[in-house]
């Protein structure tokens, strides 16, 4: 599995004063290891500089694997100047994501566009999308093979789009449909597109894409949005003091015209932090629906299908209901 992409960028490649240092989803290679930058760079030093390099045309070199210090590294060098690099888990192949690789950085580099690397947000952009698709490749083509295409070919392969602001709960959510846990103490704010494959009984197979909800990922949501069957939306109902930043975000992806049409599953949760007034858990619950229905506008929502749901992951409270809402929500 893929687990890392950085890139380098110099105007020389070899000359480590001038280079600048990309990494997603976190730094595994920084500046300050020079021994482990050289011998990266050292295998794409070509003698023969490039005689013209034509800002329409990048020269992609063929990618080259090296395992230094532990790290299992694909890289390929463009125009001599810029190195992407892929690190992989110990046990995979590199080879086995050549063409993918070769494939990725010429489409987006040689596509007609004018591309550049001056723009440190492009670069970010560039990253994360290639990360998202080399290890949904590595996913779905190379360790699921045979499962994933069983249910695309019977067309039952549905994908989820999660997201919601940080510490939600969304994270917490997909692992306890993966495995049943819960643990308190298990909150890692997630740094990159988290996706897992959870079986919806006979109806197919679900790939959840849990979305980073801290602010600066936020923009990168639209990233990973293409191609969804369902959205779902997660609240923290115990956190108001957040409620007006959450429903921004909410529209802010919802008015995106690429969504029309796809349902939306609204989650609730730490419903369990909610405490019972003297009306009893049931009358609280209603008039809590009312009020995050009026609050986040949601009654504005015409173009879709969509469903709310309070749930804990804390508790398993409606945590049963989450799969067969999002069945119902996407069968015709
Ligand atoms: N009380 C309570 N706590 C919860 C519940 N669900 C999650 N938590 C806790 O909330 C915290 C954040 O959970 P995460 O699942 O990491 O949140 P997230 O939405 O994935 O956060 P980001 O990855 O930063 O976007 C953790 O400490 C969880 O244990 C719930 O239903 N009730
Ligand atoms: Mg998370």
């Amino acid at each position: 599995m893929l687990h890392n992409i950085f890139l380098f960028k110099g105007k020389k490649i070899r000359d480590l004063e001038d280079l600048n240092i990309y990494s997603y989803p976190n730094e595994v290679i920084s500046i300050n290891n020079k021994i482990l930058v050289n011998k990266i760079i050292k295998e794409h030093d070509k003698e023969e500089e490039i005689q013209s390099i034509n800002s329409n045309h990048y020269v992609i070199d063929e990618p080259i694997a090296q395992y230094i210090n532990d790290l299992n590294l694909y890289t390929i060098c463009i125009n001599r100047t810029i190195i992407i690099g892929l690190i992989f888990e110990n046990e995979d192949n590199p080879y086995d994501y050549m063409q993918i690789f070769k494939e990725l950085v010429n489409e987006v580099l040689n596509n007609g566009n004018v591309y550049s690397f001056d723009d440190e947000m492009e670069v970010d952009n560039i990253l994360i999308s290639m990360f998202i698709d080399i290890r949904r490749f590595g996913d779905e083509v190379i360790e699921n093979y045979s499962e994933i295409d069983y249910y695309y070919e019977r067309e039952t392969f549905f994908k989820a789009f999660l997201f919601g602001i940080d510490e939600v709960g969304k994270s917490s959510l997909v692992r306890r449909l993966k495995t049943g846990e819960f643990n308190e103490n298990y909150f890692t704010p997630t740094r990159k597109f988290n996706i897992e494959y959870l079986p919806m009984e006979e109806e197919g197979l679900l790939a959840v894409w849990d979305m980073p909800g801290q602010k600066g990922f936020r923009s990168k949501w639209l990233i990973g949005l293409q191609e969804s069957n369902v959205i779902i939306y997660m609240i923290d109902v115990a956190n108001q003091r957040r409620f007006e930043e959450s429903k921004n975000e909410f529209w802010n992806v919802l008015n995106n015209d690429q969504l029309n049409e796809i349902p939306l599953l609204i989650l609730g949760n730490k419903i369990d932090l909610i405490k019972s007034s003297k009306n009893g858990y049931e009358t609280q619950f209603q008039n809590l629906r009312r009020e995050l229905i009026e609050f986040y506008d949601f009654e504005k929502i015409t173009n879709r299908n969509w469903n709310f749901l309070f749930t804990s992951v804390k508790t398993n409270y409606n945590i049963d209901n989450v799969i067969p809402s999002i069945y119902d929500l996407i069968s015709p």
